[in-house]
């Protein structure tokens, strides 16, 4: 077992792609963007299943054209998408042989996963699904912790009726659905497990509800270069390690480890507070949050997948239309120090962060200083620095004796000292590139 776990994992080879793109948008489109009060609104506000189903009856998302989504994706330097073919509350967005609880029986009547699907690749990006484990709308799913009637005064007799077994093969059913009908589907983003967690004498989800192992080796048989997430619970079993790690709305401090080893990796964030729209949500990121979560993402060596949530009509609103706009500017003049760059070989000065292609190396300059940046000794390798965003040269200062005698303090020998502007460039962080 331990050796047909290991030959489901994917190779270098075949995450290059994934680890070069760097940059993905992640969309959070369903039901919830009608409450537009977070994406779990049906489980903090503990909404029965029958209640909610008033928005799958008025859910006609007119304007919802991806072609435009698209656009906007790859305008801001992306390279792959990840759509929600479900979330939590259990609306399917594609044409499911094995549900009523579907797009195409809303007003709307479209498959949306097919136009997703058909938009994104003819712009050029990868294609990727998420696909929620957790179903607060199927019958046979167990209420747990999470699930909308965990306070039901009879939640313990209605579980009688519900059989997780049953509830399983209706996910592997849509899987196969989902990896069959639209051609090469190039990430699977399954969310999530919660073994060991209990509420009330309810249990929490994990590899045994979901059949994770069969869900795991199902994914790669139908579909064997996809890269597939870490949020089945299949870590502890020896010898496995998930094609990527996904940690959300955490950056990392160092560049993550399974089982002793580095990992390719992914860090999830939100525009705001919330994944599904949220029309009253306040904490908005500002242009240099955003700059700063994905430079400071691909310097540790991950991925960003930046989420947007769409609106009930299916449009990107203003707030997140901005946004993206942010990483499309800095990307059009900096993208060459995302895509296919990655970790440095040397530490980087105190409020910088490095990332490195080859013998280019790209100084990420987060917080401005007065005319100097004080860089480690290169063994005399640096042949040329220059800003990224108007090609302009940086002069700078190798110090020798000589010259730590012109400044009158002690330098150690070989640092370099990079002479900038003093006054800040009009770039949301300013990059400088350095040639060894
Ligand atoms: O799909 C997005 C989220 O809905 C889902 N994963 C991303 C990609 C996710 N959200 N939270 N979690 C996974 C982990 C669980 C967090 C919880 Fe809570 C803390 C559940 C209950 C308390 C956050 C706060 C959600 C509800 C209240």
């Amino acid at each position: 077992m331990d050796q047909s776990l290991k030959d489901l994992a994917l190779g270098d080879a075949e995450k290059q792609w994934f680890v070069e793109s760097r940059f993905g948008l992640f969309i959070h489109w369903g039901l919830y963007a009608i409450g537009a009060r977070h994406e779990w609104l049906m489980s903090r506000e503990e909404i029965a299943p029958e209640v909610y189903e008033r928005y799958f009856e008025l859910f006609d998302p007119d304007a919802y054209d991806p072609r435009l989504w698209a656009k906007r994706a790859r305008a801001a330097g992306m390279k792959y998408a990840v759509l929600t073919t479900k979330h939590h509350e259990g609306f399917c967005l594609w044409d499911s042989a094995v549900t009523d609880y579907k797009a195409t029986n809303t007003p709307s009547g479209r498959d949306l996963v097919a136009e997703y699907v058909e938009a994104f690749r003819a712009e050029g990006l990868k294609i990727g699904f998420y696909h929620s484990l957790i179903d607060w709308h199927h019958p046979d799913f167990p209420i747990d912790i999470f699930h909308p009637l965990r306070n039901h005064p009879d939640a313990a007799r209605l579980n009688e009726s519900r059989d997780v077994r049953r509830y399983a093969d209706y996910l592997h059913a849509q899987v196969e659905e989902l990896l069959t009908r639209y051609g090469k589907i190039d990430i699977m983003w399954y969310d999530f497990s919660y073994p060991g967690r209990s509420y009330k004498g309810l249990a929490g989800k994990g590899r045994n509800d979901w059949n994770s192992e069969k869900l795991l080796a199902t994914t790669r048989r139908l579909q064997p270069g996809i890269i597939i997430n870490n949020r089945l619970d299949l870590l502890d079993l020896p010898g496995f390690v998930p094609d990527i790690m996904t940690p959300e709305q955490y950056t990392p401090r160092v560049a993550p480890t399974v089982k002793g080893e580095p990992v390719t990796w992914e860090a999830c964030h939100t525009f705001s507070g919330s994944w599904g729209y949220d029309r009253d949500e306040e904490t908005w990121k500002d242009a240099e949050q955003l700059i700063k979560l994905l430079v400071g993402t691909v310097s540790l060596g991950g991925n960003l997948l930046m989420n947007v949530g769409p609106t009930a009509r299916g449009l990107f609103d203003d707030r997140a239309v901005d946004a993206l706009k942010v990483y499309e500017d800095w990307m059009t003049l900096n993208g060459e120090a995302i895509h296919g760059a990655g970790v440095a070989d040397i530490e980087p000065p105190r409020d910088c962060r490095y990332t490195q292609k080859g013998n280019r190396l790209f100084l990420h300059i987060f917080s401005w200083p007065f005319r100097h940046i004080h860089i480690d000794a290169m063994d005399g390798k640096l042949e040329f620095a220059r800003f990224l965003h108007d090609g302009s040269e940086v002069k700078w200062l190798t110090h020798s004796k000589d010259v730590d005698s012109n400044v009158g303090v002690t330098v150690p020998e070989g640092m370099i000292t990079l002479e900038l502007p003093v006054k800040k460039p009009n770039v949301t962080v300013p990059v400088v590139e350095l040639i060894l």
